[in-house]
């Protein structure tokens, strides 16, 4: 594709162009609104650095130097219609879509009834539901793959838009609490600086979007900077441009960005190339940072006068005003009204924003999770189909866990059309016709669980992705945002780990953070766990406490069949993003096995199942460990004539405490047995719960079997020594009876 470029020396100060021409396609009166945006901006930043100063806000970030870029954007596309994933210096952006002052001044005083997050993020992190302004965070970069995700939710619905409708007998789905809109030739928007392209999931989003040729435009906002590191420091050849240039399907830009009309023109040829469906466009804004990073920065430390003093040749404030000025758009009088007026809105913006009541602190834990529906309530506690008996009277033979988990995906995506199950491998095979033409039988997934899918429900329901672990998720949240379902997977927990920044900073915290202005109820689906005899480092581990312990994201982990089916459909069904962990060793156990539950059996999140009821000691497991632990108690019961009470946790966040202490209260003995390393791990707290809530009762200390602190071995041996065995739990459970 071929780059546009707009020499910098010729915009705005090009005495003698033609006005048509300069003004490209923008009016008299969107000139003067595009300086009154511009100048609104900075006044806005340079009272907020007053008000840090006096301590009466407590931070600031701001967007100096890239308002032209910003308010050129915000002009060539539609708020409420597109959507956006800025960052932190895109405020003329919002100003142009329509954020008010005030709104940004209620940021920095953290009111209640800021609309961005309710005082619970920073200033300058954007999200403003009906104008399509999705919640920002922090971390640089992890916003570019969500963005991605939007616009293949967009083109989704677009083929099929029923999948927008909410069905009349949706109770207990998280359909009825989305509201889903989409237009056939949206764009979504999204930026970073300079320094962020160097994150690698730029390039995974970069890679995905011209794969799908899919109508996002990216905005790199170049200052030559980030903090202190320069760019060509931080990009080989010192230009994103010449690095992005061999991605196919893209339009390219670059441009000066701190010129508005120049940039107005770059953005409606790159939107437009998107809208008409021809894939993304990039837009390379060269823009100056005259504030430096921060106020917590001094740029004079690393960049000596001179090079500032260039900069500020090219302040879009002063570039703007003299370019009204110029082409006779407005004369002195009218720039000094102009700037009078702005001065005044914000003056009332301020006192306003000050006198705003701060959020009460009981309303700290509102949002965690969907206040509209909780995965542990009686809606999803239905009972399982009875399975008729064949003819000839015989029981038929039970169904594994992953026979289950595939028929309880295909019953869901029947049921669902906004279900997209992706990931690497899961499809059958991507060269479809391969499929057609039956040369190929397909494989669906490395442990082939979503075998036949792609087939029954078409490849854009059912598609590879790109390795590249946090592109899944990401992608994942972004068009659950939107409403869509999806149900993706990791292919082992041991490679989960390129996708935490997604997890943990995005997928768990995006409703509370905006207050429930967005919501992400993703499944991740996640082959997980060791006992596999050859399975190693990279293909074995356990770590689920490392999830647990993250606020907002539920996290399931069944030992069998049924259970599997009942609490994958809850996990599909429900508003919270939810980590789904299947134990690879017990896809195809004997343990466990069951006829299906049939299409509506669901099992609530965090109600343990008592495996075996007894009176003498407690074991608390989950997993593969159940199996082994049951094991283990029976023999205690057939030598000793124990009777131990063994509770299966099945779900790890949410857990049932009041199941574990009522049973401590019966046995006054407690065993946690868990399968990954020890310390730290997902019983420990559970142990410890215990020995603090439940002290009265015990009449033992709390024990705890679990995998040594140390790796998963390749060699059995090895494996078995470290790994929990039937009797490390015997005699844990032996010992712990006798105390
Ligand atoms: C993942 C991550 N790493 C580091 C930081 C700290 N940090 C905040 S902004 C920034 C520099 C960003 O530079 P650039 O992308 O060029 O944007 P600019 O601020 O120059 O507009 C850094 C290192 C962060 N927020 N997130
Ligand atoms: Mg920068």
């Amino acid at each position: 594709m071929a780059t546009t470029k707009t020499d910098p020396k010729l915009a705005l100060t090009a005495n003698g162009a033609k006005k048509s021409k300069l003004s490209e396609g923008l009016t008299r009166d969107q000139l003067i609104q595009a300086y009154r945006f511009i100048y609104t901006s900075r006044r806005i930043d340079d009272r907020e650095i007053l008000l840090k100063r006096q301590q009466k806000i407590y931070f600031q970030m701001s967007g100096a130097g890239h308002e032209g870029i910003g308010v050129a954007a915000g002009l060539a596309l539609k708020p409420g219609y597109d959507w956006f994933y800025p960052y932190y210096r895109d405020r003329a952006l919002c100003l142009a879509l329509g954020v008010k002052p005030y709104d940004m001044f209620l940021q920095g005083v953290g009111a209640a009834n800021d609309p961005s997050s309710g005082g619970r993020q920073m200033p300058s992190h954007w999200s403003y539901p009906e104008l399509h302004i999705v919640t920002q965070s922090s971390p640089t970069g992890s916003q570019i793959l969500q963005a991605v995700g939007c616009a293949e939710a967009g083109r989704y619905l677009a083929r099929h838009p029923k999948a927008a409708e909410v069905p009349a007998s949706a109770t207990g789905d998280y359909r009825r609490f989305k509201n889903v809109s989409f237009q056939g030739d949206e764009v979504t928007y999204v930026s970073l600086g300079d320094g962020t392209s160097s994150e690698g999931e730029f390039w995974e989003a970069m890679n995905a979007a011209a794969l799908g040729k899919l109508p996002v435009v990216f905005c790199v906002e170049d200052n030559g900077y980030a903090i202190s590191v320069p760019v060509e420091v931080q990009t080989a050849g010192g230009s994103i441009s010449r690095l992005v240039s061999g991605f196919p399907n893209f339009h390219f830009e670059e441009v000066d960005g701190t010129d508005p009309v120049a940039s107005y023109a770059a953005f409606q040829r790159a939107t437009r190339y998107c809208r008409e469906g021809h894939g993304p466009a990039f837009v390379h804004a060269h823009v100056i940072r005259p504030y430096s990073h921060s106020l917590s920065d001094d740029e004079r430390l690393y960049r000596p006068d001179a090079e500032r003093e260039r900069d500020s040749q090219r302040d879009p404030v002063t570039r703007t005003q003299m370019f009204l000025l110029r082409e006779g758009i407005l004369d002195e009088k009218g720039i000094n009204q102009l700037e009078k007026e702005v001065e005044a809105e914000l003056q009332i913006a301020v006192d306003q924003a000050l006198e705003a009541l701060p959020p009460a602190p009981e309303s700290i834990m509102n949002f965690v999770y969907s206040p509209d529906l909780d995965p542990a309530s009686s809606v999803f506690d239905t009972p399982a189909a009875v399975a008729e008996l064949p003819a000839d009277g015989k029981k038929p033979a039970g169904k594994t866990m992953a026979d289950l988990i595939t028929t309880t995906l295909r019953d869901e995506m029947k049921r669902d059309e906004r279900i997209v199950i992706f990931g690497e491998d899961v499809a059958d095979c991507s060269r479809e016709e391969y499929l057609k033409r039956k040369l190929v039988k397909g494989k669906g997934g490395v442990f082939k669980l979503t075998f036949g899918l792609q087939a029954e429900f078409g490849n854009d329901r059912v598609f590879n992705a790109p390795l590249a672990e946090a592109a899944i998720v990401g992608r994942a949240t972004g068009m659950a945002t939107r409403g869509l379902k999806p149900v993706v997977e990791i292919q082992f927990f041991d490679y989960i780990w390129p996708a935490m920044m997604q997890i943990r900073d995005e997928l768990s915290v995006i409703r509370w953070r905006s207050n429930n202005g967005f919501s992400c109820p993703v499944v991740i689906r996640v082959a997980i766990g060791g006992y596999l005899t050859g399975g190693a480092i990279y293909h074995s581990q356990c770590g689920e406490s490392v999830f647990t312990h993250i606020p907002g994201l539920r996290v399931v982990f069944p030992s069998n069949s049924q259970d599997a089916a009942g609490l994958l459909r809850t996990a599909i069904r429900c508003d919270d993003p939810v980590l789904f962990l299947e134990h690879k060793r017990l896809y195809r156990e004997s343990f466990g096995r069951a006829a299906y539950p049939g299409p509506d059996y669901m099992v609530p999140f965090g109600k343990a199942k008592i495996v075996q009821p007894g009176t003498d000691l407690t074991v608390i497991t989950y997993g593969a460990v159940v199996p082994r632990a049951l094991q283990a108690a029976q023999k205690l019961e057939r030598e000793q004539g124990v009777r131990v009470e063994l509770i299966d946790l099945r779900c790890l966040n949410p857990f049932d405490w009041d199941t574990i202490a009522a049973s401590v209260a019966k046995t006054n003995r407690a065993l946690v047995a868990y399968e990954d390393t020890l310390s730290w791990g997902y019983g420990a707290e559970i142990a410890a719960r215990i020995a603090d809530k439940l002290f009265d009762q015990l009449d033992a200390p709390v024990r705890r079997v679990a995998a040594k602190d140390v790796f998963v071995a390749y060699q059995p041996i090895l494996e078995d020594a470290i790994l929990p065995q039937p009797n490390d739990l015997f005699l844990a459970m032996k010992e712990l009876s006798e105390y």
